[in-house]
């Protein structure tokens, strides 16, 4: 079993995409295991997305993330990380196959629905910082 941290992102929040989100997690099999709606504060928008301080688009993607709520999970499953990351689909989602979250929802490489940590790594760092004792 892993353990995978989900975020819908603002925009998926402002959409009305969370039924959406989580139907698709549900129905893969996989279980949800913690969530709550909540607005970033930049410190830990700035440490989530750390890996991504020298990129130009850095500044504006901390921006997005703390612009409105958001909903975090913690997901649990067979191989959890890599199955969140095949449901949402490319980063952009212009290149995103459809049938995934972002090839079906979203055009713009930066609004694009969720995110899922990239590796069981990232997964244990992220759900740390999310939601802090919950054990990886
Ligand atoms: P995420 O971390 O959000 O799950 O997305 P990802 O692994 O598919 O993509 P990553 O390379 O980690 O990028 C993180 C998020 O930054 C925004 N982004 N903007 N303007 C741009 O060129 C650009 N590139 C990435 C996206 O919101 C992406 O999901
Ligand atoms: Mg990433």
């Amino acid at each position: 079993m892993e353990r995978t941290l989900v975020l819908i992102k603002p925009d998926g929040v402002r959409r009305n995409l969370v039924g959406e989100v989580i139907s698709r997690i549900e129905r893969r099999g996989l279980d949800i295991i913690a969530m709550d709606l909540r607005t970033l504060d930049t410190e830990t928008a700035k440490t989530h997305y750390e890996e991504h301080a020298a990129r130009p688009f850095y500044n504006s993607l901390v921006e997005f993330i703390t612009g409105g709520p958001l909903v975090a999970m913690v997901v649990e499953g067979e191989r959890a990380v890599e199955a969140v990351r095949a449901l949402a689909g490319a980063t952009d989602p212009v290149s995103a196959a459809p049938g995934t979250i972002r090839g079906d929802y979203a055009l713009e490489v930066q609004e694009n629905i969720v995110h899922g940590s990239d590796s069981t790594y990232s997964a244990e760092r992220e759900i740390k910082l999310f939601f802090g004792d919950l054990a990886v």
